[in-house]
Order: structure tokens, then sequence, then C-alpha cells
């Protein structure tokens, strides 16, 4: 009986399922999740003392990896003057301003709590704009757990299998349109069908909540001009590609102003931190200046902005980016070449430091396509890799994530465990 079993048994009678969130169950990859002693650097240690070079990264939040020292003791230094005021303190405005000077289209934003309070804000804001009520989302993206959201959602409501989740009604659920992504002609013929009542579309610009899916060449220019033609408003949702992909997010990368834009994950350092902004004719309608109700008790706390600020104020050294996308993209081609020389078709791709692994030899546009990998070779590919010291998202709809932390040694080391987990995996 180890430590991390003997806790999830406790966790079980107190946790849905032991576990504060879906995903980390291990229910897509079977076994028993580790208990986290604690991180470091690249890696994560377990509470029976084994050690993981982490991909996971806290689901993408930890860019710096684990413990990065700017940010404890910028979180130490501002959790020694309090840790909330419910009033306003500078830090959010640097916070706010730091971010803007990244992503521009983020003329005026508000700090919430996590990436579903930003999106559902988001989406309610665009819906009281435009005086419309239907959303365009795509299959197999996922934008948190707010109701709108779980019509066809990846992560873990894919990860789980979940069609849709009970408890919404179908009511609110009719109001949510979806379309295959990479597919702009399904979204041309929704705008043409229900024209004058979109309010918004809602996408992730690079999928990476049903594995990792980059987006063809056109689709978001696309998107972009069919909501301009038709009044609505476009929302990306970059909570897991903002300062990941890019350093200004996607909408730096590919050259889209969004209207709207939501963030959390790296905004946040780990930390809870959402953001929805964009144009400022759009967000002066948030109360108190204007109608629109959204609020929060936590919202940009101290401590919460200055490991955010530190955050990105490390991702702002020269070459931080390169120096990254250069390590992931010697992973992935080391997880390509891996599979190859095991004779397993697999489609591997990233985008700076997002990157994805399937078991199908793809190519991987959407989450139909997304859902045919080997999602058994997966589970036992990640027992495997557990056993070897790297810890992958425990399911095959999730993105991996390196972070500055993440060595060359520790990447020459998991390609070397992956390939032999592999071999294991394939019973070889
Ligand atoms: P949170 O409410 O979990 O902070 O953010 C929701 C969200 C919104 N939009 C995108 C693009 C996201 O990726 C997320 C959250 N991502 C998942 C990872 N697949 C969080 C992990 C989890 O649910 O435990």
């Amino acid at each position: 009986m180890t430590r991390s079993s003997e806790l999830f048994d406790r966790a079980k009678r107190v946790l849905p399922g032991g576990v504060n969130s879906p995903v980390r169950a291990f229910r897509a990859v079977g076994g028993t999740p580790f208990f986290v002693s604690h991180g470091h650097g690249s890696s994560i240690a377990d509470v029976d003392g084994r050690d993981y070079v982490d991909y996971v990264c806290s689901w993408g939040a930890l860019i710096l990896g684990h413990a990065h020292p700017a940010v404890l003791a910028a979180v130490v230094q501002a959790a020694e003057r309090g840790w909330t005021y419910g009033a306003p303190c500078e830090a959010e405005v640097e916070l706010a301003e730091a971010v803007r000077r990244r992503m521009p289209s983020l003329e005026v934003m508000r700090f919430v709590n996590s990436g579903t309070e930003a999106t559902m804000a988001a989406v309610r804001l665009a819906r009281a704009a435009t005086g419309r009520e239907l959303i365009i989302k795509f299959e197999g993206c996922y934008h948190g757990h707010a109701d709108s959201f779980l019509v066809k959602a990846g992560s873990g409501v894919a990860t789980l299998g979940l069609p849709d989740s009970p408890g919404v009604p179908p009511e609110l659920a009719r109001l949510t349109l979806t379309a295959p992504f990479n597919d702009d002609r399904t979204v041309a013929d929704l705008f043409r069908k229900h024209a004058d009542r979109i309010a918004a579309i809602i996408v992730e610009p690079y999928v990476g909540n049903a594995g990792f899916i980059a987006p063809e060449p056109d689709f978001h220019r696309s998107l972009r001009s069919l909501c301009d033609r038709h009044g609505a408003l476009l929302i990306f949702d970059e909570v897991m590609t903002g300062f990941r992909v890019a350093a200004g997010g996607a909408q730096e990368s590919l050259g889209i102003k969004p209207d709207l834009t939501t963030l959390g994950k790296i905004v946040g350092g780990g930390f809870p931190v959402g953001v929805y902004g964009g144009r400022a004719d759009l967000m002066k309608r948030i109360a108190p200046e204007g109608p629109v109700y959204q609020a929060g008790t936590l919202s940009g706390n101290p401590v919460a902005m200055a490991a955010g600020l530190a955050t990105l104020l490390e991702t702002e050294r020269p070459g931080f980016y390169d120096a990254l996308e250069r390590r992931t993209d010697r992973l992935v081609a080391g997880l390509a070449a891996l599979a190859a020389s095991h004779g397993v078709p697999a489609s591997v791709s990233h985008a700076g430091s997002m990157w994805g692994l399937y078991f199908t030899a793809g190519p991987v546009h959407n989450y139909d396509d997304a859902r045919q990998t080997d999602a058994a070779l997966f589970a036992r590919w990640h027992k495997a890799a557990l056993a070897r010291g790297v810890f992958l998202a425990p399911s095959s709809f999730e993105a991996g994530f390196v972070s500055s932390a993440h060595s060359e040694a520790d990447i020459d080391f998991t390609i070397r465990e992956l390939d032999a987990a592999l071999g294991e995996a394939r019973g070889r």
C-alpha cells in the first residue's frame, strides 16, 4: 500500500472521485493517481519519494516550472503585506498594464479567479453588447465548466466520454451552436441560418483540450471576417495559449485581433487568476462603469497579482521564447522519431512550448480526427512512462507543456525513457 493509495482512499471519502478536478483521477489511463509532495523546477515529487519530469506543468500554468525563485520571492514579499484587501491595490494596475503591453487588443480588462470565470463573463458581455443570444463553439474545445460551454466540450468532458453534462438546461444548451474545428464552411452555414441571433464565436486559437490541434492557415482569418460581416464578436480563449505559444499569445503569432480575449494559467503564475478583456467600447459596459454585472471577492488579490507579474517579467528576458521553442521542438522531434522506430503511427506537433501526440497517422484537423487516436495504447504508454519517471497528461485529450526549467538533459532523459515505455506498452 503506497502513501498515494492510502491518501487516495481517504480522498475518495470526502472528494468526488478523490480529486478536485476530474482529469486528475487518471480515469482515462487507469491506476491510482500519485499524490504530490512538492514540485521543483521541471520535476514533481510524489509522497512515496518518486520523482517525475513534469509535462503537465499544472495544465500549462507553470511556464517557469515549479517554485521559481523569482515568483516565490514576489509572493512572499506580497503576502507579508497581507494577502487580500477587497479594495484596489497597485499590483492590479501593474499586472493589467503588463498584460496590455504584451497583448494590446486587451485595451481594458478585468481580473477574475479562473479561466471559467473569464469565459463566462466574456460571453455574458458579448450577449449584452450585441443583444443576441447564440454562441458558436467548436467540438472538442473546452472553455471551462460554465453551463453554456458544456456542449461537445473537450478536456475532462472528452476524457470521461461525457456527451455533455447533466444539469445544463436544454433551453440553455440550445443557445450553443457547435462546428468542427478548422471548418469555416460550417460556421458560415450557421451564420446563414442564424445570422442576426449569433452574439459571438468563442474559440481556442490552438486547441489544447482535445490533445493539440493547430489551426489551418486561414481558419481564424475566416472567423474574423464572418464575425465582421454578421456583427458578431470574436472571442479568443487564450487561457492556455496566452503567453504560451508566443510572447503575445496566439493572437500575436496568428496576426488576428479578437474583440475579446480570455486568459488564465500563466497570467497568474500558478495562482488563481483569470482575465477577460478587449475593446474598450465593449469593456466599458462592465459594472460599475456599465450595467453588465460581474464581481469577485478575491479578484485581483495582491499575492496572485505579484505571482503573475513576476512570471511575465521572467518571460520577457531576451531569448526566453526562442530557447523554449527550440527545446520543445527537440522533444517533439524525438517523440516522432521514437514512434516511427516502433512502427507506431503517430501525429506529433507543437506551437511554442505547447505540444501534443496522437497515436494515429493523422493529420489531425479536428476532434473527430483526434478521436482516432489509440487511447488504449496511450494509457499503457502513460503508465509505463510514469514508472520510468515521466509525467504526461493522463488523457489523450490534453496538451503537454515544456517549461523554461526543462533542461536539455531532461529532454534527453524523456526521449530515452518514453522510447522504452512505448516498447513496454506494445508488449515488446
Ligand atoms: P479554469 O477554470 O480551469 O481555470 O480554466 C478553464 C479553461 C478555459 N479555457 C481553456 C482553453 C482551458 O484550457 C481551460 C482549462 N484547461 C484545463 C486543462 N485541459 C484545466 C485542467 C482541469 O480541468 O483540471
